[in-house]
């Protein structure tokens, strides 16, 4: 049973003890962490905040934005821009990035995030999140622009989520294993109630969009169909199978109790590697999910090995307990 300290407390004891974060990163996670609690009280308002239902506008992924989509950015926006930690921000919800306007200060950090993940269960009350991930400007001493955003996972310094749940909880790394935070809204702070998260190396329990499997990648669909065989087939066991549509909570429950997460190529739009976004939503959760020991791959390579080209860039997300993903890898290598 973790310690029940605060999110400032177990920060200040990262940076001052582990000496793991300077205090410009640690007050950077206490903004964001703060953000998501503004995030989290707009979210639970639902119907009785009027935040429901759609913007009337797309997102720079062609995507109907959602009013929550928008309030989320904004939070997030507002929040960060004054601190003077940041030099830039990108987000799924903005074309662009954003710089630290000059009225404030700039700071040495990147902030990329998708501000409410998952949003299409908004209207159906079923679990969202935000996911961010923390990057530092290169040493140069030059202006930012979009490409200092392009660096691989691997030079994360921070990464978390925060799931929109029956609970409140955000789960973070900053390279030293993974820490689990509910929200006490009675003290309205976050509190520890997990540390050194570990992922199950094995699994019988899968999440994947069963709907287009006509589509998938020969590697994918025999993985599937091994599970889909149970007992009787060549893996022995019977499988479960989960799909929430929502990234944060499929990646949370694998987080909590194992599993792999599969959102692969498919046939669709076979110019597009993926659906999902390496640097603001494959990158933070394939670094927390190697954190807990498990694995995060895009069914060929390691996905914090992956050089971004562009800030939107997609990717075929594979992740979860180390074994079954490395078996799904193995499949991609041997066809
Ligand atoms: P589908 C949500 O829109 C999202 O980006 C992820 O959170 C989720 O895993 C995936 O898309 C769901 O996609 O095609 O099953 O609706």
């Amino acid at each position: 049973m973790a310690k029940r300290i605060s999110l400032t407390r177990y920060l200040v004891e990262q940076q001052r003890v582990a000496g793991h974060i300077p205090s410009e990163l640690r007050l950077l996670l206490e903004v964001v962490a703060r953000a998501c609690k503004s995030i989290s009280q707009a979210v639970n308002k639902g119907a009785l905040g009027g935040v429901l239902g759609s913007a009337d506008s797309e997102n720079v992924q062609g995507e109907m934005q959602k009013k929550l989509d928008i309030i989320a950015n904004e939070v997030l926006i507002e929040a960060n821009e004054w601190g003077g930690h940041l030099a830039a921000m990108a987000s799924e919800e903005m074309e662009g990035i954003y710089v630290v306007p000059n009225r404030y200060p700039k700071g040495e950090y990147l902030l990329l995030f998708d501000p409410l993940d998952g949003s299409s269960n908004i209207d159906v009350n079923v679990s969202i999140g935000t996911i961010f991930s923390v990057l530092k400007m290169p040493e140069d001493d030059r202006g930012v622009d979009e490409g200092d955003f392009l660096q691989p996972g691997s030079h994360q310094v921070a990464a978390g989520y925060c799931v929109y749940g029956p609970q409140t909880t955000l789960v973070l790394t900053v390279g030293d294993g993974v820490a689990m935070f509910t929200l006490d809204r009675e003290q309205g702070s976050f509190v520890l109630t997990q540390e050194n998260v570990r992922i199950p190396e094995d699994t019988k329990e899968f999440a994947i969009n069963m709907s287009n499997m006509r589509h998938w990648d020969e590697p994918v669909r025999r993985y599937i169909d091994e599970c889909l065989q149970g007992k009787e087939g060549p893996r022995g066991k019977d499988f479960n199978m989960r799909w929430i549509a929502s990234m944060v909570a499929d990646v949370h429950r694998i987080m909590t109790r194992g599993g792999i997460f599969m959102y692969p190529w498919d046939k669709r739009e076979p110019n597009k590697p993926g659906k999902l976004r390496l640097l603001y939503e494959a990158n933070p959760m394939g670094w927390l999910v190697e954190q807990a020991g498990g694995a995060a791959t895009n069914g060929r390579q390691r996905i914090l090995d992956i050089q971004p080209t562009q800030l939107h860039e997609r990717v075929s997300v594979i992740l979860g307990s180390k074994n079954e993903v490395e078996r799904v890898t193995s499949y991609h290598s041997t066809l």
